[in-house]
């Protein structure tokens, strides 16, 4: 049996999920049963009477940390429900900017686990022991800061969901999407055939699905080749590949 993929989040803003939980693939990945959202606010774990989370730096500086227990009560109480929707080992990840950078692989590993507990951060960080406590991993989405680990988390969430067996609408959709192969997507294109004088490129209008496909991966490689030089270094060619970068390569040459 499919069980769903059990996703547990740690924030203080619940609310902001909602723009993934009812919108979109990942709405419907949801709708579906492909996977379930659970949230938990760690100020319901609070045990003071203004059920606040945070408090001063020991040693001083700027801001506010969140304090450790109310984040393990809450991750724990996680953990007990992801254990009862039957995932043996529900895998805790820190949403943090010196986490390990997210790419198509991890999203990947992310994707083949039974259950996750994402913790989201605020202020100026999280109590030390709380991460060497109760975290496996952490992840961060690229080398910038953000407010909060919510919209990384729904970063993370969105590009797992999509991997999921029955989450697109075409089932071949997420193995096309860029960085699957390696490579970034070709170019698509819809009617009208001509627009503000530009042409749609005319093979794709033949139907001579061998032809089309083999200007697709030109285009991927081309596209790879020209923006994202990095990609090709990690990924060997092969023959038709290479001989398709050539000819494309040769092609922008001036006469
Ligand atoms: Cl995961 N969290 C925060 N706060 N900032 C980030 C990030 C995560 N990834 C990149 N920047």
């Amino acid at each position: 049996m499919v069980v769903a993929k059990q996703i547990d989040v740690i924030s203080l803003f619940p609310d902001m999920f909602d723009a993934i939980s009812r919108h979109g693939v990942s709405g419907r990945a949801f709708e579906r049963g492909l996977a379930h959202l659970q949230l938990w606010n760690p100020r319901e774990f609070s045990t003071n009477p203004y059920r606040s989370v945070d408090d001063r730096p020991y040693g001083g500086g700027p801001g506010m940390v969140m304090q450790a227990e109310p984040l393990a009560a809450a991750i724990e109480a996680a953990q007990a429900r992801q254990h009862d929707a039957g995932v043996g080992d529900p895998r805790v990840i820190f949403l943090a900017p010196h986490g390990r950078r997210l790419d198509h692989d991890a999203v990947m590993r992310l994707a083949s686990l039974d259950g996750l507990v994402l913790l989201c951060g605020r202020y100026e960080g999280v109590d030390q022991r709380l991460i060497d406590e109760s975290v496996h991993e952490c992840v961060s989405i690229g080398d910038y800061v953000l407010s909060g680990g919510e919209l990384a988390a729904m970063v993370v969430i969105d590009a797992l969901l999509r991997q999921l067996p029955g989450a697109l609408g075409d089932a071949q959709s997420a193995d096309q999407d860029s960085f699957v192969d390696g490579l970034l997507d070709y170019p698509h294109y819809t009617r009208p055939e001509v627009w503000r004088g530009r042409q749609v490129p005319s093979v794709l209008l033949g139907g001579d699905h061998e032809r089309i496909r083999r200007w697709r991966l030109q285009q991927s490689l081309a596209d790879t080749a020209a923006l994202r030089p990095d990609l090709l270094r990690n990924r060997d060619l092969s023959k038709e590949e290479s001989v398709l970068l050539a000819q494309s390569l040769q092609a922008e040459q001036p006469e």
